[in-house]
Parts: structure tokens; C-alpha cells; sequence
């Protein structure tokens, strides 16, 4: 077993944790977390953890946060306000451990060493423990656990032990530690528990098989309880003790399913590879997802970790072969936001799955097209056509947003982004249209792509009021800046409800000339008349855009720029977010902005900052914005490299970077996956140039001087291509299929199959 160990010696594919500091714990069980797209685990320590509180304020903090979850599993608690959430599932990594009758605690032994290391190429989290008893007694042991990417419904731990004493009565007891509340348990039997949430009746079954050798000889375990085995056995000094447990899960989604039997196949699947079959499946599933989204960079370091571990977290959230779920803000790693669904997914994680796995992408788009009645019923429930995507979405894709939360002084907060947030149902449709032209899956278009295009711009278009002056406004909104709450004409969503309009009035043009039956038919379903798409026309001509013509710049709101102005640098110390500093409602009085919002528009749609447009808004906005959100800095990343501003943008990246790869506390809640969509979008999209959006694909570079060059690979309209930029050089390597014309710093060059192309970027740049 000692090989399933084995840790790399490559500092960019291992992160190290040593020790348990109680104020760590939480953020560090996030960072380290494990996911496949189906089931997420939080890295707490199997043997001897919290929860420990450390704090009693009326309440229990606690430092350990032990959780898995499955997604999709969504219940609805009988709570005020009743908020659909993720709900955790029984906890199959506990382990403990009684020497001569005494637990092994954190609290009481002296910790000699403990390492954690999460090793991102083969997705495996190890732990090592040297733990030595108030008695004396001394234990060495290592931990290994994954969750497959071979099999989905797998989930593996090895754990290697000895003592350094004879004679001592040793007790292993392999637990499926609490399920979530409000699980209900529907059977228990010894291989195989299942339950239910009580909200919503979705159910989930866990099965699972354990052995444990100890000297190579094989120890029969009691069973007392479902899911629980109990081994006792005399220690021998230095003997190695070897267990292994393997565990199934099953989601069932309606009411009275049982997924038990799915859950038993998937374990006998497991039993039949055996552990070392389900690691070695699992480590070939991720080389093969290493190979198509690893992203190299010589020359820096600290973003080449950044860049691995964004990667290691978005290739861990996402599961192509489940069109009922997507990526929650805080993916499958903690409870913060109840496991929702916001534009995170659209705007900062679709460009990446896009790029690197557009199954998973596809998936994502279909959980959107699956909940379209959902958002065509808040759009009518708010008295207008279409379909309004829910701000926060969870199982079925209705409004899940809490209305009300107790803020920090413990009064009541109403929140606003459930009715305001608009701009969600232009994020899908942004998506909807960058997957396709990147990909060209015309059968996705057609059977739902377009669907969400026309509904979402019916929206905007019976959302854009005319009024008096002519033009049509969009008013009592909140835009990505949520700092500014119920504003009129919000540049971001403005425009981007414009932009909704315009690809779905080109996606009416392509129906009619590729797809004529499917016009008709789509058509008929939707009601969609020929007046209405002429309104379309005249709103999408009419909407306010809050584009100033004399300095190119868009006022983010009506009434922006007679807010306060706040010289941001003067609290460049705060540790603190701003609104915490100046308090929320001269937050709102002033021009300080939460987050990337005319400046999330630029990185979005270069086309609408022509020429000078660009830098003008950037260096408007960038000042004013206090990066309150954790989705801030990778697009500040992105546009400043994309104006050649490496020294901002290398700065911002480092910012996006550090969130979660550093210990964060507000990592607790689980990784802001949106985030490392920022870090992975700043060099792909920003360094390096990529544009998969356009007829053929681009590659524009900007790299920091210090970096020696840049290598990602790509799909683009289903082929794979190769990219490594250098500050001089620009190679494409198109492996088979017919020539491919691809866009290097704005030159045309055909590139044949299996021939590598060597461009100079001084060429490139000479003749476009
Ligand atoms: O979607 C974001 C929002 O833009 C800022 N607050 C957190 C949300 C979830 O990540």
C-alpha cells in the first residue's frame, strides 16, 4: 500500500499544510477539498479532529467543518426564510481510534507532526500523522483519500499506521459519521444506508466495503451498525496496519426513488477493480484532463501554482454526464451560499470549460435550458415576457435568493438581488453564444441554445420601458456593483440586454436559413410573431446605454457621477471590505464600486470600448473599485493585460491568486471557484490572447517580461489545438484534421495538421 503514498516532488502540483490551528482549519478544509463533479469533500482530518469550538457567543463556532456533499441534493428546510440548500451527506472519511480504551484526541496528545498535502496532478489528498499519547504511546500514520474521476459514484481512503509499543489494545472503528439535518434515514442496512431530505424528498444512498490488515494478515471487523466496521486487535511495535474503504453513492431525484441499487452496483463496480483498480482509473481519468486544460508557465512561479490549482478546483467541480446540476458559488467545497447557482458560472467559469471540456460546459447550458420554465415563470410573476433567470438557482431553477439576512449587528437585511439582478439572464445568453461559436454544436443550438437566446431577449425587451424621452429605459435594478442597490440603467445590464437582443435577432436569421422546420416550430412553441421580433429591433436600437460621447465613457448608472467621490487610496491599509469601513449607506451615497461592473462589461464585450473607449473607462473605473468580491481581480487581471498594462494586471492577478491559495478565512465557506475562473480567464484570455468567439480562433499575446512563455492547449470547433507563446514566438500545433486558419496578433496564417507553425510575434504584428 506504501505506493499509493507517494508524494511528488514538484512544488507546482503539491500544496503543504503542517499542523491543525483551530483559527485555519475551516479555510484550509476548502482549499484542500475534493470533488468530481458528483460528490465534494471537505479535507478534514479522518482521525483525531474537531469539531472544536472556539468561541461561545451564544453560539458554537466550529473550527472543523467535516462535510460532503452530492450535488444536485438539494432540500428545503423549515427554516424563515425557506432557502433550498445543498444538504450534506453522511461523512464516510471518520476514523477513530482507541488505544487501551482512550480515544485519540486532538485535544489531549501532543501532535509531533501533521502534514496535509493535496496533490493536484493526481487529485489525492495525504495526510501524515505523528501523534504521540499523554501515556507515551506513539502512532505514525498516512492517510490517502480521493473521490474518483473515473467513476463518479466512487470514493476511496487508505489509511497506513503503526504503534511503537506491543501489547496495546487497539480499537479501529470506520464510521459514516452524522448525515446532514434534516437527512432521514429510509434504510440502514450493514453495506448500505440510504436517505432522504425531508423538504423535498430527494434521496441519496451510500454504500460502502472496508477491510484491515494488520502485519498482512487479514483482521475480521465486527458490525454493530450499518456502515460501521470495528476491528480490535493487540498492537505490535513497528507492525504496519493497512485499511482500506471503499464507499458508492447514488442520488435518486423524485420523490419515492430509491437509489439504493444504483448505489450497491457502483460499490460492486469498485470491489471488482479493487483499491489499487480505483486509484489507477482515477489517476488516468485526471492525466487525461491534465493534458487538455494544464496551463504552463516558465518564469513565475507563484501563478503557475495559482494557475494549478484554479485548474485542480474547476476540473473538480464540473461532471459532464449530469445535465440536472451546475457549479454553485462555492462549487462542492462548503455551505456558504447553500450550494447556488449565480452568473459565476456563466461569465467566470464557462469560458474555461468552454476552452477545455465543452462537455462539461454543455452540461452547465442544458441545467439552464432545463430550468427555463422556471425562469419564464419569475419573469411573468414579475409582469414580464421571457424568461428571468433566478439571481440564485438551486435544483429546479426557482428564485432561491434569501429576502431577508441578519446582518453583522444582528439586524435584519432585505436582500434585493433576487428581484434586481438582472443581468443573470443575459450572463446565460452570453454563454449560450460564446459555447457555440466556440464550439459549433449546432444540436445544442438548436435544441436549446436558441430557445434561451430568444426567451431571454423576449425579456429584455418587454423589460425596456419607452418613456418620454424616446429611449428605453431599465429601471430598479442592481448590477454587478451591489454595493448600488435599485438604480436606474445600469450600464452592464443595459448593454448587455442589447447585446441578449441582437445575437438572438442573428440567431432568428440562422434558424430560418439552416434550420427552417425548427424555425417554425420554435416559433410556434414560443408565439413568436414578426411584430414582436420588430420590437425587438426598435429596443435593442432605443436601449439607454449611458455612454457619454465626449469622453467615451459609460456612466455605470444614471446619477453615478454625481455620487461622492472616495479617494480609495486612503484606505489602502483596511482589512476589512470598504462598506465595512465607511459603513453601508455612505457606501451607497459615494461612487465606490464592489466590483468589476463597467470594467466586467469590457472584459465581456471588447467591441463596445472601440479605439481609445477602452483605456478611458478602464482607468475611470479602476481607481473606484474596492474589490469587495472575490470575482473582482481576475477580470481587472484580464482587461489590464489585455491593454498591455502587464505590471496591473500581473498585480491583480497575484490579488485573484491569493484568495483561496493562501488562508483566507473567507475561504471557510468553501473556494470561490468564481475566482479561479478570474486567474485561469487573466492568462488565457488576457496574457495569452485567446478568442474563441470570432470564425476563426485567435491568439493575441501580452506576457510580462518576466515570463518565458505560456503553453495551454484548447477545443476549438471540436479540434484540439496547441498553444506556447514565448515573448517572441507565437507556435500553434493543429494535430490532425484538415488546415486551420488561426489569428496570430491579428495576421491570418494556415496552419496544416501535425506541422507545427513558428510565428514572430514582430512579423505577426508587421503584416496583419
Ligand atoms: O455572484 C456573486 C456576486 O457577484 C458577488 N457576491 C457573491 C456572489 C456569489 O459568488
Amino acid at each position: 500500500m506504501q505506493e499509493a503514498f507517494a508524494l511528488t516532488r514538484e512544488p507546482n502540483w503539491v500544496l503543504h499544510h503542517e499542523g491543525y490551528s483551530l483559527l485555519s482549519e475551516s479555510a484550509l478544509e476548502s482549499r484542500f477539498a475534493l470533488a468530481n463533479g458528483f460528490l465534494g469533500m471537505r479535507a478534514a482530518r479522518a482521525i483525531s479532529r474537531g469539531p472544536t469550538w472556539l468561541s461561545w457567543l451564544g453560539y458554537i463556532k466550529w473550527a472543523s467543518w467535516p462535510r460532503c456533499y452530492v450535488a444536485g441534493l438539494f432540500d428545503r428546510p423549515n427554516t424563515v426564510p425557506p432557502v433550498p440548500a445543498l444538504v450534506p451527506v453522511a461523512d464516510w472519511s471518520r476514523v477513530r481510534i482507541l488505544l487501551n480504551g482512550d480515544p485519540l484526541l486532538l485535544s489531549d496528545g501532543e501532535m509531533i507532526a501533521g502534514m496535509r498535502s493535496l496533490d493536484l496532478r493526481r487529485a489525492v489528498l495525504l495526510s501524515e500523522l505523528t501523534d504521540r499519547r499523554p501515556s507515551g504511546i506513539t502512532g505514525t500514520g498516512c492517510e490517502m483519500r480521493l473521490v474518483s474521476m473515473a467513476d463518479r459514484a466512487l470514493g476511496l481512503q487508505l489509511l497506513r499506521f503503526s504503534l511503537d509499543r506491543d501489547g496495546i489494545d487497539v480499537r479501529l472503528e470506520a464510521n459514516f459519521g452524522m448525515s446532514g439535518l434534516g437527512m432521514e434515514p429510509l434504510r440502514l442496512e450493514p453495506d448500505l444506508g440510504a436517505w432522504h431530505a425531508e423538504g423535498t424528498g430527494e434521496s441519496v444512498a451510500m454504500a460502502g466495503a472496508a477491510t484491515l490488515r494488520a502485519g498482512g494478515e487479514l483482521l475480521l471487523p465486527e458490525r454493530p451498525f450499518s456502515l460501521r466496521w470495528v476491528w480490535s486487535w493487540r498492537s505490535v511495535a513497528g507492525q504496519q496496519i493497512e485499511f482500506d474503504r471503499i464507499v458508492a453513492v447514488a442520488r435518486g431525484d423524485e420523490r419515492d426513488a430509491d437509489p439504493g441499487p444504483a448505489a450497491a452496483m457502483a460499490l460492486a463496480r469498485g470491489r471488482a477493480l479493487g483499491w489499487r483498480g480505483v486509484l489507477a482509473a482515477h489517476e488516468a481519468a485526471w492525466g487525461q484532463r491534465w493534458r487538455a486544460a494544464d496551463v504552463v508557465v516558465e518564469g513565475d512561479d507563484a501563478v503557475q501554482r495559482a494557475l494549478r490549482f484554479a485548474v485542480y478546483h474547476l476540473t473538480s467541480a464540473a461532471n459532464p454526464d449530469d445535465e440536472t446540476v451546475s457549479v454553485g458559488a462555492r462549487a462542492l467545497t462548503g455551505d456558504a451560499y447553500f450550494g447556488h447557482v449565480f452568473w459565476d458560472t456563466e461569465i467566470y467559469l464557462l469560458p474555461f470549460y468552454t476552452a477545455v471540456w465543452p462537455e462539461a460546459a454543455r452540461a452547465m447550458l442544458t441545467y439552464r435550458f432545463r430550468t427555463l420554465p422556471a425562469a419564464r415563470a419569475k419573469a411573468a410573476r414579475m409582469g414580464f415576457k421571457g424568461a428571468l433567470y433566478a439571481w440564485e438557482s438551486a435544483d429546479t431553477g426557482e428564485e432561491t435568493t434569501p429576502e431577508r439576512v441578519m446582518g453583522p449587528d444582528g439586524a435584519m437585511i432585505d436582500i434585493l438581488t433576487g428581484q434586481m439582478e438582472l443581468h443573470i439572464s443575459a450572463d446565460v445568453a452570453y454563454a449560450v453564444w460564446q459555447y457555440w461559436r466556440a464550439t459549433g454544436d449546432d444540436e445544442f443550438f438548436v435544441a436549446a441554445g436558441a430557445e434561451i437566446l430568444l426567451e431571454t431577449a423576449r425579456f429584455w425587451a418587454s423589460r425596456a420601458v419607452m418613456e418620454a424621452d424616446g429611449k428605453r429605459h431599465i429601471r430598479h435594478v442592481i448590477g454587478p456593483d451591489e454595493y448600488h442597490e435599485d438604480v436606474d440603467d445600469n450600464a452592464f445590464t443595459n448593454v448587455m440586454g442589447r447585446w441578449n437582443i441582437a445575437r438572438a435577432l442573428e440567431a432568428i436569421e440562422a434558424l430560418r436559413a439552416r434550420w427552417p422546420d425548427r424555425a417554425v416550430t420554435l416559433f410556434e412553441k414560443l408565439s413568436l410573431s414578426d411584430d414582436e421580433i420588430t420590437d425587438w429591433r426598435d429596443a435593442a436600437e432605443r436601449i439607454v446605454t449611458g455612454l457619454d460621447p465626449a469622453t467615451g465613457i459609460y456612466e455605470q448608472f444614471a446619477g453615478y457621477d454625481q455620487r461622492e467621490p472616495l479617494d480609495l487610496s486612503q484606505y489602502a491599509d483596511r482589512k476589512v471590505p470598504i462598506d465595512v469601513v465607511i459603513g453601508r449607506e455612505r457606501t451607497q451615497r459615494s461612487q465606490v464600486v464592489k466590483q468589476a461592473d463597467v470594467v466586467a462589461l469590457m472584459a465581456l464585450l471588447p467591441d463596445e470600448f472601440p479605439g481609445a473607449m477602452a483605456e478611458a473607462n478602464f482607468r475611470h473605473y479602476e481607481p473606484r473599485t474596492a474589490h469587495g468580491s472575490s470575482l473582482s481581480a481576475g477580470m481587472h487581471a484580464l482587461v489590464a493585460a489585455r491593454l498591455g498594462d502587464a505590471d496591473m494586471a500581473l498585480r491583480f492577478l497575484h490579488h485573484a491568486a491569493a484568495a483561496d491559495l493562501e488562508l483566507d478565512p473567507n475561504s471557510a465557506g468553501g473556494i470561490r471557484i468564481a475566482g479561479l475562473g478570474g486567474v485561469w480567464q487573466a492568462v488565457v484570455l488576457g496574457f495569452a490572447g485567446l478568442d474563441i468567439s470570432g470564425e476563426t480562433i485567435g491568439i493575441a499575446p501580452r506576457l510580462p517580461p518576466e515570463w518565458r512563455s505560456v503553453s495551454f492547449s484548447v477545443r476549438w470547433r471540436g479540434r484540439p489545438v496547441q498553444v506556447r507563446i514565448t515573448a517572441a514566438t507565437v507556435r500553434v500545433i493543429v494535430p490532425d484534421g484538415q488546415p486551420m486558419d488561426v489569428r496570430i496578433a491579428g495576421g491570418i496564417r494556415k496552419v496544416d495538421a501535425g506541422a507545427p507553425l513558428e510565428v514572430s510575434l514582430k512579423q505577426a504584428t508587421a503584416s496583419p
